[in-house]
Parts: C-alpha cells; sequence; structure tokens
C-alpha cells in the first residue's frame, strides 16, 4: 500500500506538469505528474494514467478521478465487504463497470461466492489496467469463478438471463457512458436480476459537492425498493467530505458486528480499511445528507 508522504517546498517547486480533474466546474483538484504513463482516446472515453508522488499511480477517464493507488483499497474493500458480509450467504456478484479490477480483486476474497459477472463498456480499461496497474486486480481476472463481459451493462442487465445475490455498480459519475446506470429503467432491470434478499449496492458521489447525484440514486432506486438508504466513506481523492454509496434490498439487514466478524472468517487475504465497527459505522448518515434523501 502506497504510503501518503508529506508534501515537501521541493515538490511544490518543480515544474512537473500537473492533472487537473475537471468535475466541478467552480473548483479543481490538481495532481502534479511526475511521469505520465499512458494517455488514450478510447473508443468510449478519454483514459489517462500518471505518477504522481502522494498518491502513486492515478487512473482518470473523461477528467474524472477513478482511483489511485494510494487509497483505491478504501473504495474498493467498502464497496465490495459491506454487501456481501451483510448479506452472508452470497453466492453470485453481478459487478457494473469496475473493468479496473479493483473491485472484482475484493470480489474474490470471499471464498464462499462461486460465481461472478464483469460487465465492463470498454475493453481499454481492462487491459490498460492489467498492464499498468498489475497488483490492482492482482490476478482477479484469471480467477476461474469470474467471467467477464465487455457490454454496455445496461443493455447486459436487459438480456441476462441469471440472478445474483448482490449487484454493485463500479460506475463512473453520471455522464457520458454512466448517465444510464442512474435510470430508474437500469435500477428496475437490475432488480428483475436480484434473487430473494439480494442487495444492490452503487456508487453514488460525494454528497457534499455532487448532491444531485445522491438525489438522483434516491429519485430512481427508492420507488423501486422497501428498503434504500446509503453507507459512506472518506476516500481523501473524491474530495469534499465522504462518498455516498446507495444501498437497495426488499429484505431489512441488520447483521451484528459479532456475526460479520465471524463471516469475515471466510475472507482470505489482507484487508487495509474495512472492520466490522467501521461497516456498522458507515450507516450512521450525517444531517445534511438526510435532508437530500427526503
Ligand atoms: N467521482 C469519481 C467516482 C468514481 C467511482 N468509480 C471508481 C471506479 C474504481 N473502481
Amino acid at each position: 500500500m502506497k504510503q501518503i508522504a508529506f508534501l515537501t517546498l521541493a515538490a511544490l517547486s518543480s515544474n512537473a506538469t500537473s492533472y487537473e480533474e475537471t468535475l466541478y466546474p467552480n473548483w479543481r483538484q490538481s495532481f502534479t505528474i511526475k511521469h505520465e504513463v499512458f494517455r488514450e482516446k478510447t473508443e468510449i472515453q478519454d483514459l489517462v494514467i500518471f505518477d504522481n508522488e502522494n498518491f502513486g499511480r492515478v487512473l482518470a477517464l473523461d477528467g474524472v478521478i477513478q482511483l489511485t493507488e494510494a487509497d483505491q483499497a478504501i473504495y474498493h474493500e467498502i464497496v465490495a465487504h459491506v454487501p456481501i458480509l451483510e448479506h452472508g450467504s452470497v453466492s453470485s456478484v453481478l459487478i457494473v463497470g469496475g473493468g479496473d479490477g479493483g473491485l472484482l480483486r475484493e470480489v474474490v476474497k470471499h471464498k464462499n461466492i462461486q460465481r461472478i459477472v464483469i460487465a465492463e463498456i470498454d475493453p481499454e480499461v481492462i487491459a490498460m489496467s492489467k498492464k499498468y496497474f498489475p497488483s490492482l486486480s492482482n490476478g482477479a481476472f484469471e480467477d476461474p469463478r469470474v467471467s467477464i463481459v465487455i457490454q454496455d451493462a445496461s443493455q447486459y442487465v436487459k438480456d441476462c438471463q441469471e440472478q445474483f445475490d448482490v449487484i454493485i455498480s463500479d460506475s463512473t459519475d453520471p455522464f457520458g457512458p454512466a448517465q444510464v446506470l442512474f435510470t430508474q429503467e437500469f435500477y428496475g432491470d437490475c432488480k428483475s436480476l436480484l434473487k430473494k434478499g439480494g442487495i444492490f449496492v452503487n456508487q453514488s458521489g460525494v454528497p457534499f459537492m455532487q448532491a444531485d447525484e445522491l438525489k438522483l440514486t434516491v429519485k430512481n432506486l427508492k420507488p423501486l425498493y422497501k428498503h434504500c438508504t446509503f453507507y459512506t466513506a472518506t476516500i481523501p481523492s473524491y474530495v469534499g467530505g465522504p462518498m455516498a454509496f446507495g444501498w437497495a434490498s426488499d429484505k431489512k439487514y441488520r447483521t451484528s458486528e459479532e456475526t460479520l466478524r465471524a463471516r469475515l472468517e471466510n475472507v482470505e487475504g489482507e484487508l487495509y480499511y474495512y472492520t466490522p465497527a467501521v461497516h456498522k459505522a458507515s450507516f450512521a448518515l450525517p444531517g445534511y445528507m438526510l435532508s437530500m434523501m427526503k
């Protein structure tokens, strides 16, 4: 795991070029580029990979930071392990997007899971992530339980004939290719693929900065399920406060910390962020988020 070091005056005064995220019109985060690794306009989106002194290797799509080596484990662990361990008997998982393989790396740690489908629209994201971030997927794409489908996930969920215990939407933000992944139609199609007791989870942005993204999830997801809420985690490179993850299921889950600890025994490999206590706490929401959810 890349450790964040203190910024030095030398780093600040170097004349390296920088990568400016264009997610917000009136406010920017900027990364100094130590070394540009890869830059391409794929058939789907702009893909840039570069190294930064503090965050390590960084992947950006269409001007938006998708992950950094330093903090990706927080995102991928909380997105994967919360629904899977809350459910308790997951045998199949559908990942929507997630072509970088970081989420897949966490899902394959669950030895009881028998089948994992990943539906990714852009084959270049998979290929370049395997090439330039080999430890991100850590061999997970080659796991025999994994099927890779190169297709727009919104079409995949329409045509799919199989059912899943957990569906996780590891998408970009709701514009460009991912816009369709925040619609009621998509959420409805996902619901029809969930087994009894199934759970749907998605990334819903950083609510302090992206209130509209959270409200969009609420508007389109909530009417479809008996139980819809959010949980959160703070991921430093998704700036502006905690990120929210939409949670939807027709079953009410209230798994105890003790049970989560017992279920964690079935997870192989090291964890950086996830603990059962963090899991429970992640469902405690601040007032400003509760107001947005009304
Ligand atoms: N605002 C950026 C949100 C990015 C969420 N997707 C990250 C993909 C990592 N697998």
